[in-house]
């Protein structure tokens, strides 16, 4: 790890008296206020944290380290990660390690085999996942120095170890747990000469060998991976696996965490949830809706009191940058392909429908609404395991947050919280005030 540890100990030290600088200089300044609605909100456009590998403007979306998504399409998820935790592209050197250190560390521990084996059949596979990462904290390399003891300054170094010794398994896991509840338990397992993406298609066995589909899959899933990465700090997979890590919990306990929250319908969820929807229309109307039977179908959604899932966004107010990579592929490679047909037929339907309900604030697609008919396509139609696909990719930007947020010594995340009888009081005092 010597390039890697190199490059990020140069780049701490700069963002470390950055910040100082920082605090100095500005630390009374405001920067944000809270109203009641935003407090009763869901915290909505409060700006309280810092996160420094990726923002998500409004009006443009994903914006890792300064490069807009679609510039990095074309990237592998290691250079990405690098990318994520230095700021920088990876040179060739820098690249080459960082591509053996995740290969060295592939190894799943026979233990994590059997938890999976033994737990119950109809389990859910994001369950499957989050006990699996949990269930190796107990190889933490931050636990263990903290435990004989360290500097505040160095928490950073054993938190690099366990975000490289979680990125390289999770593949592994994650096409264990796809083979384990779908395939019979026929495990592939991981091969150390082998890159990130491309062994993990492998793992998956959803081709046999030359298949001409195989290097199209691949070209996918490096879009998938680098297009769920990362989604600044705000998000609840973020959010919540940050607050787990600031208690000096380790990377295990956090990034399981957070996928905890990742599983939920309006989050990660949201894509196995949007293929179910997406798949009962087409068998509904037989194949290929008309437009008013879509708008017809987005209608009765809503009225049974549901979302259209896939749609609107806490942060976004366009289309997701994500939905239009997916959406460019899918009309390069099989545009005639009945489900991204619907899918595309719902983008020129559903935001005009959504626009109609004002409390709606983005009518427009989020990546969930498109990413799970790459999947379909190619194969891949067990749609309660998307959401793991979304983990693994989410697992390079939780683990990057981890070790940058130790590096900056962050504190305890710990906001202040109110009544709702303190909330009356603070209101009738600012009324009088005024
Ligand atoms: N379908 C129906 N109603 C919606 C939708 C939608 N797609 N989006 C928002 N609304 C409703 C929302 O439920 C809320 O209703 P109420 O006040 O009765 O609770 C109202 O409109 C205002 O919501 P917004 O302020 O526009 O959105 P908010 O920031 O609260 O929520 C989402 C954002 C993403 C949770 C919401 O748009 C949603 O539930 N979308 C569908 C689920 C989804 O696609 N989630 C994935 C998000 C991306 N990801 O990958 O994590
Ligand atoms: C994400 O990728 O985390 C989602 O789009 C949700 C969000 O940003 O709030």
């Amino acid at each position: 790890m010597e390039l890697i540890s190199k490059k990020l100990e140069s780049r701490i030290q700069i963002w470390r008296d950055d910040v100082k600088k920082i605090h100095e200089k500005w630390g009374d300044k405001v920067i944000s206020k809270v109203t009641v609605s935003q407090a009763y909100g869901g915290m909505r456009d409060v700006i309280s944290l810092i996160c420094d590998t990726s923002r998500v403007p409004n009006d443009k979306g994903l914006i890792i380290r300064g490069i807009p998504l679609k510039e990095l399409l074309g990237r592998s998820p290691e250079e990405v990660f690098f990318l994520l935790l230095t700021g920088d592209f990876p040179d060739k050197d820098e690249l080459n390690e960082i591509k053996n250190e995740l290969k060295k560390r592939k190894e799943i521990p026979s233990y994590v085999w059997n938890i999976i084996k033994s737990m119950p059949e109809n389990s859910h596979p994001m369950t499957m996942l989050s006990t699996a990462i949990v269930a190796m904290q107990g190889e933490s390399r931050f636990s263990a120095q903290y435990e004989k003891g360290m500097k505040k300054e160095d928490y950073w170094k054993p938190t690099l170890e366990d975000a490289f010794n979680i990125v390289a398994k999770i593949p592994a896991i994650a096409a264990g747990i796809y083979r384990v509840r779908y395939k019979k338990g026929n495990i592939i397992e991981p091969d150390k000469q082998v890159d990130f993406a491309e062994d993990f298609v492998r793992m998956l066995g959803l081709f046999s060998n030359g298949d001409a589909a195989v290097g199209q899959f691949n070209e996918m899933i490096k879009i998938y991976l680098i297009s769920h990465c990362d989604h600044e700090g705000g998000n609840v997979s973020a959010f919540a696996s940050q607050t787990i890590n600031s208690t000096l919990s380790d990377l295990y306990y956090s990034i399981s965490g957070g996928f905890n929250g990742l599983a939920g319908p309006l989050h990660g969820l949201a894509n196995q949830e949007c293929a179910r929807w997406l798949l009962e229309l087409m068998k509904r109307f037989d194949g290929a809706p008309s437009k008013q039977q879509l708008i017809d179908y987005v209608w009765e959604t809503i009225n049974a009191g549901r979302v259209i899932p896939g749609y609107g966004h806490a942060v976004l107010r366009i289309t997701d940058p994500r939905f239009e990579g997916f959406l460019n592929f899918g009309k390069e490679y099989f545009p005639e392909d009945p489900l991204f047909q619907t899918v595309v037929n719902l983008f020129e339907v559903i935001p005009e429908q959504l626009k109609k309900i004002k409390k709606i604030k983005n009518p427009w697609p989020n990546v969930d609404a498109i990413s799970g008919s790459m999947l379909y396509h190619y194969g891949l139609k067990e749609f309660s395991f998307y959401t793991v696909l979304f983990a693994v990719s989410r697992s390079i930007g939780l683990t990057a947050q981890g070790v940058i947020n130790k590096a900056m010594m962050n504190p305890l995340l710990r906001p202040k919280t109110v009544t709702t009888a303190e909330i009356k009081k603070l209101v009738k005092s600012s009324k009088k005030e005024s």
